[in-house]
């Protein structure tokens, strides 16, 4: 399959810049993006300059003071069109996403899905901006809240969902009333281009204001601590690493601002003696091998109870044999696992392999570069099973690959306790058909994760959910639920139509 990029609008130098349906002349050096597939050249982008942004910020202050006085059922139809623009694309963007970012072509389509989900679900949302009305102790006093936009929201997104994290945000700002600014990863900057292509239509057709839908293409040194420290910005919402989390949270804490933090995960399964293993083997091996390990979500330990701690091992490196011989293409639909994005990500794999085994850890499976012309550029790799102890540092750390530890445990209260014993809490699960380990791992003694599922996997959340996690995690909720509340500020009103004055708690105060 080959799909002609210029269907989505990418040409092969393009601007890095964008307000909506208008494209800025950016000014900045040219960066290529390469394919992880085989280090082909997709296509460059002219990065933009500090004077780029400020004439965006520009576009974007202006346009929030019409879009936050269109009404949110009228915003929510410019999303529901613009979730039907990206269905018409599914297949384009979805391959791009393979292309640029080097996941298979069917989880490509299936991030695509998740932003038509969310358009769906904000459109719904777009009616549903209630805030409650409480009862005041005031005689003939009403109270309420409720919920305006918040102003410019600044959405960094990672290589790992390159289109459908902006989704989660941009939509539910959108509904909101605000306006965004979307920084996406300098690893792949033409799925970004291709999204703003793609609403472009929709946004003329519908008169939106040129700034409500930003994007910006700059090199960190030029927009990167100073977009987080920009006052303008009233809530930026990263998907990242902890320590890129760590270093912007503390750049908008400084300023008081607001920010949606979602950042590494060390997700584990526990595997009980009372699992089905066959689902729990199938569950399992997607959540680690799955977008070659590289989801928030992965799975990468898996914690077995001793007594089926043998079996589990033996299904589970067969099942890795068994697919060794689909790692590939991942546009080659008998594909399942893909490359790794880039150079960095298989040394980091290969270091921490080689970590671990001098802590004690046994590899029992996989752990290596693969070479050959079916693998074009050295970012393949052979996903790896060791044996090890959750105290371990490697295990203790967020390794973004196919890397998956296997621990053994003896109580359901061990599990639960090994489960909790890394400093990320993002993704958790337990398999099993007893009722009473299940809700000893759902309550509050249970996992502390933002996201704890029995019988099935840690990886691909749906977006009716808050999606995030706790600890190293950042602790911030994106996408269902009510995670719209973080992008929109909330107001306590409180009126008197009692014709005097009343003061609360029954305090006098005449004169
Ligand atoms: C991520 O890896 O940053 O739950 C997000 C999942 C997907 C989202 C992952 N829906 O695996």
């Amino acid at each position: 399959m080959k799909i002609d990029l210029r269907n989505l609008g990418i040409d092969p130098v393009n601007a890095g810049a964008s307000t909506g349906n208008g494209w800025l002349e950016t000014h900045g050096d040219e960066t290529a993006s390469f394919s992880p597939i085989d280090g082909s050249l997709i296509a460059k982008v002219k990065n933009a300059t500090l004077d780029d942004y400020e004439h965006l910020m520009a576009k974007a202050q202006e346009a929030y003071l019409k879009w936050r006085i269109v009404p949110a059922p009228k915003r929510g139809e410019v999303v529901r069109q613009i979730g039907e623009a990206l269905r018409k694309h599914k297949e384009e963007l979805g391959y791009l996403v393979a292309l640029e970012m080097g996941k298979i072509y069917e989880e490509g389509l299936g991030e695509v899905q998740e932003m038509i989900d969310i358009c769906e679900f904000a459109v719904g949302q777009s009616r549903l901006l209630n805030g409650a009305t409480m009862h005041s102790e005031r005689q003939f006093h009403r109270m309420y809240d409720q919920y305006h936009p918040i102003g410019i929201v600044g959405i960094i997104t990672s290589f790992n969902f390159p289109v459908a994290v902006w989704g989660w945000n941009a939509m539910l700002a959108a509904i909101a009333g605000d306006v965004v600014i979307w920084k996406p990863s300098s690893k792949t900057p033409l799925c970004a281009i291709a999204v703003q292509k793609i609403i472009s239509e929709t946004l003329r057709n519908n008169q939106v204001p040129e700034g409500v839908f930003n994007m910006i293409i700059a090199k960190s040194s030029v927009l990167g601590d100073n977009f987080a420290g920009d006052k303008r910005i009233p809530l930026v919402s990263v998907t990242g690493s902890t320590e890129v989390g760590r270093r912007v949270s503390a750049i908008v804490g400084k300023r008081l601002g607001k920010t949606i933090l979602e950042l590494g995960g060390n997700n584990a399964v526990i595997i009980s003696q009372h699992a089905d293993l066959e689902m729990t083997l199938q569950s399992v091996v997607f959540g680690a091998v799955g977008t070659c390990g590289q989801r928030c979500t992965s799975t990468r330990r898996l914690i077995i109870h001793e007594s089926v701690y043998e079996n589990v091992k033996d299904r589970l490196v067969a099942a890795y044999k068994s697919i060794s011989n689909r790692i590939g293409d991942p546009i080659d639909k008998e594909t399942l696992v893909g490359p790794l994005v880039d150079g960095t990500a298989v040394n980091n794999f290969l270091y921490a392999i080689e970590e671990v085994q001098k802590e004690g850890g046994k590899l029992i499976y996989g752990g290596t570069r693969l070479t050959g012309e079916n693998y074009p550029n050295g970012n393949y790799v052979l996903p790896a099973v060791v044996e090890a102890e959750n105290h371990y540092k490697m295990v203790q750390h967020e390794t973004f690959a196919p890397l998956l530890y296997l621990i053994k445990y003896r109580t359901i209260e061990e599990a639960i306790r090994l489960n909790n014993e890394v400093p990320q809490g993002l993704s958790s699960c337990i398999f099993t058909e007893n009722l009473v380990e299940a809700e000893k791992f759902l309550s509050e003694t249970g996992s502390d994760c933002g996201i704890a599922n029995v019988n099935l996997g840690t990886s691909g959340a749906e977006i009716g959910g808050a999606f995030g996690g706790e600890k190293d995690t950042g602790g911030g909720r994106e996408s269902g639920s009510d995670a719209w509340k973080a992008y929109m500020r909330r107001q306590t009103n409180t009126i008197n139509f009692s014709g005097q004055t009343a003061l609360a708690q029954g305090i006098t105060f005449d004169f």
